[in-house]
């Protein structure tokens, strides 16, 4: 194919940019088209259908934009066609998730939600792909690589059993790729003659991703598989490496806290316990450890499975005034293909000329320049202390609930600031408390985390284990679990406070704060339940790599996600 032009369909959901990026990347152009009466999208020469959220939020997007025939005439021209994680979604005929909304149909099957009793729900990481056909032709379909991984993030999927598989590959001539997520086995990725569609997010899934894009880009339907470079140490080959309980890989992520310096320019930080200032000794400036978008790529490139941008004082400016941190975010998505996340200031404002700017548009500014997801701290606290004053009882109008109401729980992070609160005597107090290894400055043998906001500036008579509660109740769809107590002291991860918390929620928790070596991953995975865990200053100060923390973890049987 000459033409290097690809359309897009734009139904209003979710991280176009992302896509956009990859593609670019990849040397093509891209053409939004944002009605089905658009004649571009009968002439166009490759398609895709991308979608993020709720099944039936972009259906009803899809048939109100006028995009249903127009998609079913395409792709009965026998063009190429890719549809993304609800973009895949759509090709079925319904999904649990909103039983009263048809799909497309072109396979009669309906989505189903994963059962969240024995594992976390959204599925949110990387996992791998069963590809059936390899073994035979020693080809793959599209690129798809059983030896890479795959970035997933949704709740509902094809779950399937082995006669709906015999039927869908023997009867109905479909050829699938499956991943298995604890124990329910679902489609990854679909194709037949010109349709090619993956649940995962091939956008997002770093070179084995971009290679998945091009594939279909290139309609290179059938190619001989690379196979992944092994990185298990040499003289430790008889390290096994265990399997997650979900088959997901442990996720670790970079965390860039950025701030204006005392010059005025965005720079990353890192604070001790929250003070990011050098000591008055050596001039009480913020401390500067480097540009925010070289960081960003510089991790990518070691490895790391998502970056998370937090905007640490962004509560006193106004969010559109904001552009430089909308421009690090735009900029960090043109090189970084794995999930990036933004947070701090994400909460309705009022500009000083008076505007108000719900805390959905500014998330939706946000996703528009390439975040996938938007952490909530302060404003999280205030939703949870108001809900639960209330009786529980949801108002509909808290920005996690707006947010994800319109792009899904698993684009809403909340952002946690808890610090240990020792209690002599834990008779009638009213907190989920832990009896603690670590006891108190006068033997105290209980504590619990007392939540704050505003960079911790303001404690709050709540819990860390009711403050989440809450919020997934609200409808967050991750915590991003940080510890002042142990933010920059690189003792470790507060192995306590992320156990209290996961049994306290089943949306995944990203332990964060105190991490200075290696082997404190090794600990937190092997001590915790933590679902990712997050590290900022010995990433910054350059004592050790991304890589060389998942290389670490591979030497000590933990799996994790190498790229090439
Ligand atoms: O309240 O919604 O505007 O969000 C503000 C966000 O900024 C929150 O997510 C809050 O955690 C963060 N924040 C505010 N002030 C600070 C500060 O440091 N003064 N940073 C701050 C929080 C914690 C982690 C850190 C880990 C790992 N930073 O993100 O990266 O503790 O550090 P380590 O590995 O070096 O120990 P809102």
């Amino acid at each position: 194919m000459t033409n290097k032009v690809v359309h897009v369909i734009d139904a209003e959901s979710g991280n176009l940019q992302s896509l956009r990026n990859a593609i670019e990347h990849l040397g093509f152009q891209v053409s939004f088209i944002k009605k089905g009466t658009d004649p571009a999208l009968a002439s166009a020469e490759r398609l895709i259908l991308p979608g993020v959220g709720n099944f039936g939020h972009v259906m009803d997007q899809l048939r109100k934009m006028g995009f249903v025939e127009p998609i079913k005439a395409y792709v009965a021209s026998g063009k190429p066609f890719m549809g993304i994680c609800v973009g895949v979604q759509a090709l079925f005929s319904g999904s649990e998730e909103s039983p009263d909304t048809k799909g497309l149909n072109f396979l009669d099957l309906q989505l189903k939600k994963f059962d969240d009793k024995t594992k976390t729900v959204p599925e949110i990481g990387w996992n791998k792909l069963i590809v059936p056909g390899l073994n035979k032709s020693g080809k793959t379909m599209y690129n798809l690589n059983p030896a890479a991984r795959y970035y997933f993030v949704h709740s509902y999927a094809a779950i399937v059993d082995e006669a709906q598989i015999s039927d869908l590959e023997k009867l109905q001539g479909w050829k699938l790729a499956l991943a298995q997520y604890g124990e329910e086995k679902f489609l990854a990725a679909i194709a037949k003659d010109n349709i090619f569609a993956t649940q995962f997010h091939p956008e997002k899934s770093g070179k084995a991703g971009l290679k998945v894009i091009r594939a279909f880009l290139e309609q290179e339907k059938e190619v001989s598989l690379d196979v992944l470079p092994s990185y298990l140490p040499p003289g430790n080959s008889g390290v096994e490496l265990k399997d997650t309980r979900t088959g997901l890989t442990h996720r670790i992520i970079a965390c860039l806290d950025v701030r204006t310096n005392d010059e005025g320019d965005l720079v990353v930080t890192k604070g001790d316990q929250y003070n990011v200032r050098e000591k008055k000794a050596s001039g009480g400036d913020v401390r500067n450890l480097g540009k925010p978008v070289k960081l960003a790529e510089k991790y990518y490139k070691q490895g790391a499975d998502e970056v998370t941008f937090l905007n640490i004082t962004s509560f006193r400016n106004s969010p559109i005034k904001d552009q430089p941190m909308l421009e690090v975010l735009r900029q960090a998505a043109k090189t970084c293909f794995v999930p990036l996340t933004v947070g701090g200031g994400i909460r309705t404002v009022v500009d000083p000329d008076g505007t108000v700017i719900s805390a959905l548009e500014v998330a939706t500014l946000y996703f528009r320049a390439g975040a996938d997801k938007v952490s909530i701290g302060s404003d999280a606290v205030k939703a949870a202390e108001e809900y639960i004053a209330r009786g529980e009882k949801p108002t509909g109008k808290t920005p996690i609930e707006t947010i994800s109401e319109a792009y899904g729980n698993q684009a809403v992070v909340i952002s946690v600031d808890p610090k240990r609160y020792y209690v002599a005597d834990p008779a009638g107090c009213k907190y989920n408390m832990i009896k603690t290894k670590d006891k108190g400055p006068n033997g105290e043998e209980y504590c619990y985390y007392r939540v704050t906001s505003q960079g911790g500036r303001k404690v709050h008579e709540l819990g860390a284990y009711e403050l989440c509660q809450a919020c997934e109740k609200l409808g967050a769809g991750e915590v991003l679990l940080n510890c002042i107590d142990r933010d920059g002291t690189n003792q470790g991860y507060d192995f306590e406070l992320i156990n209290q918390i996961k049994s306290a929620v089943s949306i995944p928790v990203i332990a964060s704060s105190g991490a200075g070596k290696p082997q404190d991953f090794v600990d937190v995975f092997n001590e915790t339940g933590a679902d990712a865990a997050l590290g900022a200053g010995m990433f910054h100060r350059g004592d050790y790599t991304v890589l060389d923390v998942k290389k670490y973890m591979i030497g000590h049987g933990l799996n994790v996600r190498m790229d090439e």
